[in-house]
């Protein structure tokens, strides 16, 4: 594997969290570590296991693959691996795999001496997963209320959860989850787009820079909030986008069991109304 020159002494020892030197090194462009041992790991295992499981199935078509979460009846118990137990394995390999995911992000944010930024914003994804699979099944008492491993079949887990509560767009977590996303994207749509229209300026014209970006939300929008502000509140855009989603399916059952319209019925109790 070619290196860059400079990124020979940014591969040194130390910063893991765990097992001093142990796997400390890279394979190709690989750094390995424990957690990358783990991750590997859990990452093979969790999708052989798909792979039995499918092969236990009589499906050929890959978009009708599916392991399903047991039956409601095994509670919060393991089910044998025909009728569930299978999902459930897969899901702690998933837990396991993306777990170390994150902390393999932190070593390598300790060995380069950054912040730990990329690592708290993926572990807002992983609340995701985790919200779906691991805690709302947990408050629910049965993990028959995961959604099922496969590209369609999740799908319909989906749509069924959401009429199930009538009218999904309802549910106020929801509504700011789904803001929380557009908003990400016209921030991405703006800031990706500023930054090559200052690197782009046309033949002849030199390259611009922070300045020129500022000066033209100024003179356009009235306001900028700076090279470094938008990649701030980028940040923070994105965080809410994941945990408002986690947030918004948690409540769904354990702490609201109707239709999410019969929420703003609290509405029709102000003398407002
Ligand atoms: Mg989903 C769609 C994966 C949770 C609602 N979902 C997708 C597809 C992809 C997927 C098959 C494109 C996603 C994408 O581009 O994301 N979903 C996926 C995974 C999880 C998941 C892996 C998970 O939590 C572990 N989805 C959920 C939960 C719902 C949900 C339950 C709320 C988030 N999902 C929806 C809806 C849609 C999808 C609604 C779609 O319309 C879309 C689709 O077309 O479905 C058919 C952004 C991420 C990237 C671009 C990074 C690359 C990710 C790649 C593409 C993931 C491949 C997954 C692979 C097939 C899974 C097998 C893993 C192996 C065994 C190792
Ligand atoms: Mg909704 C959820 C938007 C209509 C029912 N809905 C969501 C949220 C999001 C959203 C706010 C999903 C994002 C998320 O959780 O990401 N919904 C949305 C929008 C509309 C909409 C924009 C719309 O109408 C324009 N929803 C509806 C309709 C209902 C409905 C009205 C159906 C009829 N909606 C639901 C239900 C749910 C949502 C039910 C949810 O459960 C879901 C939610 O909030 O879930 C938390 C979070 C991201 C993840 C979970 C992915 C985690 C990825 C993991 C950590 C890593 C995977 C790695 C992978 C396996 C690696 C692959 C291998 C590599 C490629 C090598
Ligand atoms: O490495 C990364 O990016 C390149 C990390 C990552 C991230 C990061 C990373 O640093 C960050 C900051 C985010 N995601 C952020 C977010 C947003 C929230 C803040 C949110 C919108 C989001 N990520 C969503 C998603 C989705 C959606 C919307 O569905 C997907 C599919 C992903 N993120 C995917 C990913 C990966 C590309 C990567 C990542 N986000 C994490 C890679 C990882 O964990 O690798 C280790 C694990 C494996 C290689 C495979 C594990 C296999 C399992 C054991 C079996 C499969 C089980 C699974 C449940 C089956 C699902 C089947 C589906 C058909 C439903
Ligand atoms: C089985 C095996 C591989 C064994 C290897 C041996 C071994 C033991 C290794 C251990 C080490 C280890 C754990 C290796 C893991 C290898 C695996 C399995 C890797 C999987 C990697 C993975 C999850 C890939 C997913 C790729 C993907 C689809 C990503 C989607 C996200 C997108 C759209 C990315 C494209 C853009 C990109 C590259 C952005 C990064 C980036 C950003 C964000 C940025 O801001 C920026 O500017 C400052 C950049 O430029 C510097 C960027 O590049």
């Amino acid at each position: 594997m070619a290196m860059l020159s400079f990124e020979r002494k940014y591969r040194v020892r130390g910063g893991t969290l765990v097992g001093g030197d142990l796997f400390d090194f890279w394979v190709g462009p690989f750094y390995v570590g424990f957690f990358g041992v783990t991750a590997v790991f859990f990452a093979l295992l969790g999708t052989l296991l798909i792979f039995y499981d499918i092969s236990q199935g009589d499906a050929t078509n890959p978009f009708a693959f599916s392991v399903n979460p047991p039956s409601i009846k095994y509670g919060l118990g393991l089910a044998p691996l025909a009728e569930g137990g299978t999902w459930q394995l897969v899901t702690m390999c998933a837990c396991g795999a993306f777990f170390s995911w994150a902390l393999r992000e932190i070593e390598i944010c300790r060995k380069l001496g950054i912040g730990w930024h990329v690592p708290i914003a993926y572990s807002f994804a992983v609340f995701a997963y985790v919200s779906l699979v691991v805690i709302r099944p947990l408050l629910l008492g049965a993990w028959g209320h995961g959604f099922p491993y496969g590209i369609m079949s999740h799908l319909d887990w989906v749509s069924n959860v959401g009429y199930q509560f009538l009218h999904f767009h309802y549910n106020p977590a929801h509504m700011l989850a789904v803001t929380f996303f557009f908003t990400t994207t016209m921030f991405l749509g703006l800031h990706a787009g500023v930054i090559l229209a200052a690197v782009n300026p046309g033949d002849g014209e030199p390259v611009k820079y922070g300045e020129h970006e500022n000066a033209y939300f100024r003179d356009y929008i009235c306001y900028s909030v700076g090279p470094y502000g938008i990649h701030r509140l980028g940040l923070f855009f994105a965080l809410n986008a994941g945990f408002w989603s986690a947030v918004c399916i948690i409540i769904s059952g354990p702490f609201w069991d109707k239709g999410w319209p019969y929420f703003f019925d609290f509405f029709l109790k102000t003398p407002a109304a």
